[in-house]
C-alpha cells in the first residue's frame, strides 16, 4: 500500500531546544519517572473517530477536512483502506494504543447481519495491523447515538426494540474487542438522558440502562473477556441531561444498582468542566472510590460553552491530571486517550499530527513536573500535616470509630474551646505549584 503520508517519518524526540514541530520535545517513551517508562504512565491512545472519521464539519458548514485516502464512500474497501492509514499514522506517531466505536471503523449496512459482517471485514484488517506494528486496542465500544432509531436513547429508549437493537450491537462490539486482545470496552451514555422530564418515566430508564449494564456483565463473562469495563460521565450534549452526568452520579448509580465491582470510571476533560467541574475534581472523586479507571484526553475553551473535544495544550491541567493519576498509583488498563479534534480550520492531514504531538508533549511535561513536586514533597507535607489532628488523640478516636456524640460532648465540655484553626495556605500552595511549572 502506499503511504497516506510520505513526507512524515516516524516522529523522533528531539528535546525542549528543538524547534522542530515534527519532533517531541518532552515525551521519551523510554524515559524513566519514577521507575516507570513515560510509555507505561501515560498509554497514548488515538481516537478512531476524530481522527480518521471527522470531517470538521459544524452546524454552520461543511467538513473541511482534506484526507486524500479516504474515497468518500461508504465501502467496506474504504474502510479498510481507512484501518491501515490509521495504523501508518499511528505507527509514525509512536502511540502505542487506539480507540475505537464499531461504526467508526466500519459502515453501518441495512441490516444488524450486513453491519456485523462490514464489522467482521474491517476487524480482519484491524487485527492484522496490530500484530503488524504491535500497537493495541486500548478500549472498544459501540456508537448507540448516530443512527436515528436511537432517538430516544439505546438502553433508556421507551422503546424496547431498541433496547434490544443496542443488546445485539454491544453483544457484536464486545465480541470484536475480545478478538482484537482490548484493554478495556467503554459505555458512554451517548443519548441515555431525557429532553424534556414531560414524556420521561426516570425510574424506568435507569432501571433499564442498569439491566443493560448487568447484561453486558454476563455476556463479558460469558465470552470469556478480561478487559475493564469503564463509563464515562457527561452531563449534557446530546441530550439536555444524561443520566451519566459527572463521576459522583455515576458512582452513585453504580452502587444502587450493584454494578460497582464491575465498572470503573472513564474520565474526560471536556465533560468534567460541562459539568461545572474541573478535571482534577472529577479524578479525585474517582480515585476516592478506587475507580479511576481511564481518562479521554482534552479541553473545552473557557470562553465557549460546548463539547469543543480541543487538544489539551494547557500545561496547569495536565499537571494536575498527572499529579492525581500518579497518587492514584497510574493508570493500570486505562490510557491517555486524545479524545480530541483538530479545528475546523486545520482541515490537512499534517494538523493530525502537530495536534498528537502536542498533546503528548503536554501531558509528558505534566507528567514531569508532576514527578518534580512529588519528589521535592513540599505540598504532601502540607496536606499531611493540615489533617494531623487526626493522627492522635480525639481525631485518631473519631477515625477509629471508637468514640460518640457523647464522648465528643464530654471532651468539648472538658476542653472549654476547640484549637485554634491553622490557616490554609492557598496563595502560597499556587506559588508553590508556579515554582514547577
Ligand atoms: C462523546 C465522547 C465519546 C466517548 C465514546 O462526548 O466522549 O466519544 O468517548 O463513546
Ligand atoms: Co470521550
Amino acid at each position: 500500500m502506499s503511504s497516506a503520508f510520505p513526507e512524515i517519518s516516524r516522529i523522533p524526540y528531539e528535546g525542549p531546544q528543538s524547534k522542530n514541530p515534527l519532533a517531541f520535545k518532552h515525551y521519551q517513551a523510554t524515559e524513566l519517572v519514577e521507575g516507570r517508562t513515560m510509555k507505561d504512565w501515560l498509554r497514548f491512545s488515538v481516537v478512531y473517530w476524530h481522527t480518521f472519521r471527522n470531517r470538521l464539519s459544524d452546524p454552520f458548514g461543511a467538513g473541511t477536512a482534506i484526507r486524500p485516502w479516504d474515497d468518500g464512500t461508504e465501502s467496506v474497501v474504504n474502510a479498510q483502506n481507512r484501518a491501515r492509514v490509521a495504523f501508518e499514522f499511528i505507527e509514525k506517531l509512536g502511540a502505542p494504543y487506539y480507540a475505537f466505536h464499531d461504526r467508526d471503523v466500519a459502515p453501518e449496512g441495512a441490516t444488524l447481519r450486513e453491519s456485523n459482517k462490514n464489522l467482521d471485514a474491517v476487524v480482519k484488517v484491524l487485527k492484522a495491523e496490530q500484530k503488524r506494528t504491535g500497537i493495541k486496542l486500548l478500549w472498544g465500544t459501540a456508537c448507540l447515538f448516530a443512527h436515528p432509531r436511537y432517538a430516544h436513547g439505546a438502553a433508556t429508549s421507551c422503546n424496547a426494540d431498541v433496547f434490544a437493537y443496542a443488546g445485539a450491537q454491544v453483544k457484536k462490539a464486545l465480541e470484536v474487542t475480545h478478538e482484537l486482545g482490548g484493554e478495556g470496552y467503554v459505555f458512554w451514555g451517548g443519548r441515555e438522558g431525557y429532553a424534556t422530564l414531560w414524556n420521561t418515566n426516570m425510574k424506568r430508564e435507569l432501571d433499564h440502562l442498569a439491566r443493560f449494564l448487568h447484561l453486558a456483565v454476563d455476556y463479558k463473562k460469558q465470552i470469556g473477556f478480561k478487559g475493564q469495563f469503564y463509563i464515562e460521565p457527561k452531563p449534557k450534549e446530546p441530550t439536555k441531561h444524561q443520566y451519566d452526568s459527572d463521576a459522583a452520579a455515576c458512582l452513585n448509580f453504580l452502587r444502587e444498582y450493584d454494578l460497582i465491582d464491575h465498572l470503573k470510571l472513564n474520565l474526560e476533560t471536556n465533560h468534567a468542566t460541562l459539568a461545572g467541574h474541573t478535571m482534577q475534581h472529577e479524578l479525585e472523586v474517582a480515585a476516592a472510590a478506587g475507580a479511576l479507571g481511564s481518562i479521554d484526553a482534552n479541553t473545552g475553551d473557557a470562553m465557549l460553552g460546548w463539547d469543543t473535544d480541543q487538544f489539551p495544550t494547557d500545561i496547569y491541567l495536565t499537571t494536575q491530571c498527572m499529579l492525581s493519576i500518579m497518587k492514584a498509583g497510574g493508570l493500570t488498563t486505562g490510557g491517555v486517550n486524545f479524545d480530541a479534534k483538530v479545528r475546523r480550520e486545520s482541515f490537512e492531514p499534517v494538523d493530525l499530527f502537530y495536534a498528537h504531538i502536542g498533546g503528548m508533549d503536554a501531558f509528558a511535561r505534566g507528567l514531569k513536573i508532576a514527578a518534580a513536586i512529588r519528589q521535592d514533597g513540599r505540598l504532601e507535607k502540607f496536606v499531611k500535616q493540615r489533617y494531623s489532628s487526626y493522627d492522635s488523640g480525639i481525631g485518631a478516636k473519631i477515625e477509629a470509630g471508637t468514640v460518640g456524640f457523647k464522648d465528643l460532648e464530654t471532651y468539648i465540655l472538658k476542653k472549654g474551646e476547640a484549637a485554634p484553626n491553622t490557616s490554609g495556605r492557598q496563595e502560597m500552595l499556587e506559588n508553590l505549584i508556579n515554582e514547577f511549572i
